[in-house]
């Protein structure tokens, strides 16, 4: 359900002043020390953002989908590290069991992640499938009243802070495919739980990943999200449709960010006696920046709406984290451009962010996954 507009409002004006008042001044620190202080995380908790997208009933703020665009647009405009520490709890971490939990798995378990004190993330990605996520191979063999789990799991957002994994798991080995996946919530207390090294990341700074390893671990029954077998793949995918349009808002947020830091450059910068902003050279990078930002914000707005709508989003969610990642791509390299030597600098934000948008167009389906799903869903469309 929709928030009222005031209280809405005052909900993305308290986060924009959080996003230039507190999260800005850190990020060079954020990325020196490849950690987000904890300071900085209790103020999330009390600001609700662990809690943006779970239903009110279970302790969140329950935002629509076009509410949490807006508020992922806002959060955009500082470095993505800050946003994945609640990230997984407001997306993929928390939705299997929102979308398709049982009332007891949504009792136990959203509050916790609602207030931040249960991080959630989403382990569907292993060693020999990535986009190819039907193929994985971790198994959840039926023992006793419940599985037992077997497999690895890998680069998994906030798996080392993670309290809560929603772990998709072959529960049929003789049926290859998405018909064989089940998704369990699993605590990270289980015994036979392991946790690879953390990685070292190109950018992100602060957002943590490595891999998460089963051996003989247990699940009691109830642990199966939905209590029913084989629908696991199918949750993963509705999952998806909504973290990815997530993923295209924060994209829009970051090249706004962007934007505003290479034309304020551009117009400070001297060159030739004149500020470089009167190069008509610059200004069209800008003004591609500028246009390519403004239909990537109409593209997700519109896919936002139409989900809330309660239309299939599939084609429009797939589009919209395409188009908006590829275009945050161009966007972070113009201002380094523009920014000319000092773009190549660490002591300039541009340099951060160029690395940093470069994950947008990886995770939560490559450009070319999304590429396939739009041909696919143009396909079934022409075909109807
Ligand atoms: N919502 C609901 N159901 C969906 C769905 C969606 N968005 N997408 C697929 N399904 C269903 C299909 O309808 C099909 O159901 P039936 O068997 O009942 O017909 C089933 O799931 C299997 O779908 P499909 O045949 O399309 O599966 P494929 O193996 O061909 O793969 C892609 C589909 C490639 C789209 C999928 O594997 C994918 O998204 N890969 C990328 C994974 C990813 O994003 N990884 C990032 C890591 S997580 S951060």
């Amino acid at each position: 359900m929709a928030l009222d507009a005031d209280v809405f409002g005052q909900l993305l004006d308290t986060v924009g002043r959080f996003v230039d008042e507190r999260l800005k001044p850190a990020e060079a620190q954020v990325d020196a020390d490849d950690a987000v202080p904890e300071d900085i995380v209790k103020d999330m908790k009390e600001l609700g953002l662990f809690g943006l997208t779970i239903p009110e009933d279970y302790g969140g703020l329950g935002l629509t989908v076009s509410e949490e665009a807006d508020v992922a647009i806002v959060l955009g405009r500082t470095s993505p590290a800050f946003r994945s520490v609640f990230g997984t709890n407001v997306g993929i971490g928390s939705q299997g069991i929102v979308i398709d939990g049982t009332e007891e798995q949504k009792r136990r378990y959203l509050p916790g992640m609602a207030s931040g004190d249960i991080i959630g993330c989403f382990c569907l990605t292993e060693p020999d499938s990535g986009s190819d996520a039907a193929a994985l191979r971790t198994t959840a063999l039926p023992s006793g009243n419940g599985y037992v789990l077997n497999g690895t799991k890998r680069y998994i957002t906030n798996a080392p802070r993670a309290n809560l994994f929603t772990v998709m798991a072959r529960t049929d080995p003789d049926t290859p495919g998405a018909g064989g996946i089940s998704a369990f919530v699993v605590d990270a207390d289980s015994p036979g739980i392991r946790l690879g090294k953390a990685e070292k990341k190109m950018g992100q700074k602060g957002a943590h990943v490595c891999d998460v390893i089963f051996e003989d671990c247990p699940v009691p029954g109830d642990a199966l999200i939905g209590g029913v077998e084989g629908q696991g793949f199918k949750t993963a995918m509705k999952v998806l449709d909504r973290g990815r349009l997530h993923i295209a808002a924060v994209c829009v947020g970051v090249a706004r960010r962007l934007i505003d830091d290479a034309l304020a450059y551009a117009m400070e910068r001297k060159q030739f006696g004149r500020p470089i902003a009167d190069f008509q050279l610059i200004q069209a990078m800008l003004a591609d920046s500028e246009t390519e930002c403004a239909a990537a914000e109409a593209l997700v707005r519109d896919a936002a709406r139409r989900k809330d709508a309660g239309e299939p989003v599939v084609k429009r969610a797939a589009m919209s984290k395409y188009f908006a990642s590829e275009m945050v791509g161009r966007v972070a390299d113009r201002a380094v451009q523009i920014h000319g030597g000092a773009g190549y600098i660490a002591e300039y934000s541009v340099e951060r962010f160029y690395r940093d948008v470069r994950l947008f167009r990886i995770y939560e389906g490559t450009s070319q996954i999304q590429q396939l799903i739009i041909a696919r869903e143009m396909l079934k469309e022409a075909q109807a």
